[in-house]
């Protein structure tokens, strides 16, 4: 629709930390598509293992920020939402989508928790256990869901999800999301074997599931959900297919994380290493593939 892609792309802005709009923008950018950040909240550092941090909540600057944006009668080509903060966030979000979402591609990553998988980590807060009911009601209205486990949890009002998950069970949440009406869904972060992580990948218009293979490594990568998500987003607005994008953002994920196994000392809350990879990873045309189709016609 615009001569250079454009994506809105609704998150909070971390000024230290890697994750949301300080990944979203690099990563789309470089992927030649322009970026219009709808900022959720701006903060000093993201909240893991961050204390006594700053934070603006956006929420009433946000109706504003679309009003102006109406007035300039701006087109987008893909509407992208990650952290919301409030039910009154996704609520601004569900409108904003319905007022410029027509032709638009919607993206939601449904932030509500970490993955439980390492000892001491959270699984989700009081408050992203307040706003998954909400989450439900924008799920609705996308395109495309890259929720972790624990977020596709508490969109299909399950307890908790054990992995390592076999392929059917994988295939079967899979399925269950995209009956909240959402045509591609992607799980992240999944165990699929005793040393193997996967994004779990359905297509429903293709009737067609995946598992893309991660290349495990013992230990969390912060701010990686919001690369994929933004990637993927990137690669769709190309013209990729969705697992093709979806395999595109992991893979280069799959280098971030093994440039930044090089500086054992970077602590986990300052996310991955990506900047040095953005101009080549991004310029390439065509790409490892690690997936492998897990099932048909479920
Ligand atoms: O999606 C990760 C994320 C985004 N925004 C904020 C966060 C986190 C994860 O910790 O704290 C503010």
């Amino acid at each position: 629709m615009n001569i250079i892609p454009r994506v809105a792309t609704i998150n909070d802005i971390s000024g230290f930390g890697r994750v949301s709009l300080t990944e979203a923008i690099p990563v789309i950018s470089a992927m030649g598509i322009e970026v219009c950040p709808l900022p959720t909240a701006v903060l000093s550092t993201h909240t893991y293992k961050f204390e006594n941090y700053s934070f603006c909540d956006m929420t009433e600057e946000m109706p504003k920020i679309i009003e102006h944006w109406d007035r300039l009668n701006l087109k987008f080509d893909a509407i992208y939402s990650g952290y919301l903060g409030s039910k009154k966030q996704i609520d601004i979000v569900c409108d904003f989508i319905k007022r410029f979402g027509n032709t638009a591609l919607i993206v939601v990553d449904p932030v509500l928790g970490d993955n439980a998988l390492y000892e001491g980590e959270e699984l989700y807060s009081e408050n992203m256990l307040d706003i998954a009911e909400e989450m439900k009601y924008l799920v609705h209205h996308a395109d495309v869901i890259t929720p972790n486990l624990t977020e596709a949890c508490l969109l299909l009002d399950e307890e908790y999800i054990s992995h390592p998950l076999s392929d059917e069970e994988l295939c079967k949440i899979l399925k269950r999301l995209s009956d909240l009406g959402v045509d591609k869904i992607a799980i992240t972060s999944v165990m699929t074997g005793e040393n193997e992580m996967s994004v779990g990948i359905y297509d429903k218009s293709e009737n067609k599931y995946y598992k893309i293979d991660c290349g495990y490594v013992n230990r969390p990568f912060h701010g990686t959900g919001d690369i994929f998500a933004s990637a993927l987003t990137g690669a769709l607005l190309k013209g990729y297919s969705f697992i093709d994008a979806a395999n595109l953002a992991v893979g280069f994920i799959r280098e971030a994380i093994a440039l930044t196994l090089k500086y054992p000392h970077m602590k986990i809350e300052n996310g991955v290493i990506f900047e040095p990879l953005l101009s080549h990873y991004f310029a390439k045309t065509t790409y490892e593939k690690f997936y492998t189709e897990i099932g048909e016609k479920l």
